[in-house]
């Protein structure tokens, strides 16, 4: 399997993040990609390659032109206004407030276009994650060149970015934009099985009213787990869309064995849909070692992953997501994929 490997990830480095009112190392670092590409080329899965270049138009196929015009510019005019180290949004709109109106102030677009405070925009951020879009874009056009499978290595990740709005260390959301370039490229249907331990609140937002993009998610239940505010079990889609959003929220602390029951159904259901083609969004923050998440896959449970993604038998995209237990992620995506090869 070819890896796109997104070497502007480095451009995109957090000073700090905020953890119960103390700052705290940012757990989303470029030490993660890093080890990924390491174990990469440590156990010779197919060659690393550098993504193409693409318009911005293929990134508002999903996300907003105004979020995109803001995003680009965000740091220089942060800057330009006199503000110093990483920018953090402090003012949102909630319900009952406008959000059709783009207002003139700085600090009130940040807060327009996010959904947390715990996303640091850095100097580098929109660098790192327009670069991560190629990479998605490149691996999607991979696959309709005939690859049967590709991975996306990059970070920030992508799964909490919606329509309009960066959040939960996420700006674009590579997964949703090569979904969208799938059926860009041809496909009728494409399915998106989000296995992160969070709930990729944001991909779900951009296809939920659409019926030729399966999203089905397993994570941790928002009840307790971040992003808290969606992920539910009832969430089915809306308008032609009725049927083709699957969320299954497992309990903090959930097993391995009723980990793999959930993803079973992920699997069956995204069978019966007969997709054209497949993206992972692919966190291993479900490792029994990571620091923010709290479910218990071993190391030697990631094959078994891969196996039962590729026994869809459908051209497949991994793009990473999570995984914060820096020493074990490269080993742990890096099984997956194997995993999915040996089939
Ligand atoms: C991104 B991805 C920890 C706060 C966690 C956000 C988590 C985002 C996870 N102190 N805040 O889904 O792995
Ligand atoms: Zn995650």
């Amino acid at each position: 399997m070819k890896t796109i490997y997104n070497a502007a990830h480095r451009e995109h480095q957090a000073e700090y993040e905020f953890f119960r009112g103390e700052k705290v190392a940012a757990f989303e670092k470029f030490e993660r990609a890093d080890w990924v590409l390491s174990a990469v080329r440590a156990a010779a899965i197919g060659e690393v390659l550098a993504p193409q270049s693409f318009d911005d138009a293929a990134i508002t196929r999903v996300h907003s032109q105004r979020y995109v015009d803001f995003l680009s510019g965000a740091f220089a005019e942060y800057r330009s206004l006199g503000g110093a180290g990483d920018a953090f949004p402090s003012v949102w709109s909630v319900r009952g407030m406008r959000s059709d109106v783009l207002p003139k102030s700085f600090a009130a677009r940040m807060g327009l276009f996010s959904f947390d405070s715990g996303t640091p925009l850095t100097a580098g951020s929109w660098i790192a994650a327009r670069a991560g879009a190629d990479c998605a874009l490149t691996g999607a056009d991979m696959l309709r060149d005939g690859e049967r499978s590709a991975f996306v290595l990059t970070r920030p990740p992508g799964h909490h970015a919606g329509s309009d709005f960066f959040g939960g260390y996420c700006f674009l959301n590579n997964a949703a934009i090569a979904a969208q370039r799938l059926l860009d490229n041809g496909c009728k249907r494409v399915a998106i099985l989000d296995v992160d331990y969070h709930h990729g609140n944001g991909t779900q937002e951009i296809f939920y009213s659409r019926s030729d993009v399966l999203f089905a998610s397993i994570h941790g239940d928002p009840l307790t787990e971040y992003p808290f505010f969606l992920g539910h079990a009832d969430e089915a889609g809306e308008g032609d869309g009725v049927g083709f959003n699957v969320n299954l929220p497992l309990p903090a602390g959930t097993s391995v064995s009723a980990w793999f029951a959930a993803l079973d159904s992920a699997i069956s259901r995204i069978a019966q849909y007969r997709p054209d083609a497949l993206v992972v969004s692919l966190g291993v923050d479900t490792f029994e070692g990571d620091p923010i998440s709290h479910f218990s896959l071993k190391t030697s449970d990631y094959p078994a992953l891969g196996k039962a993604i590729a026994k869809l038998d459908v051209p497949s995209l991994f793009v990473l997501e999570g995984g914060y237990a820096v020493a074990e992620i490269g080993e742990n995506v890096v099984g997956v994929l194997r995993g999915f090869a040996s089939r």
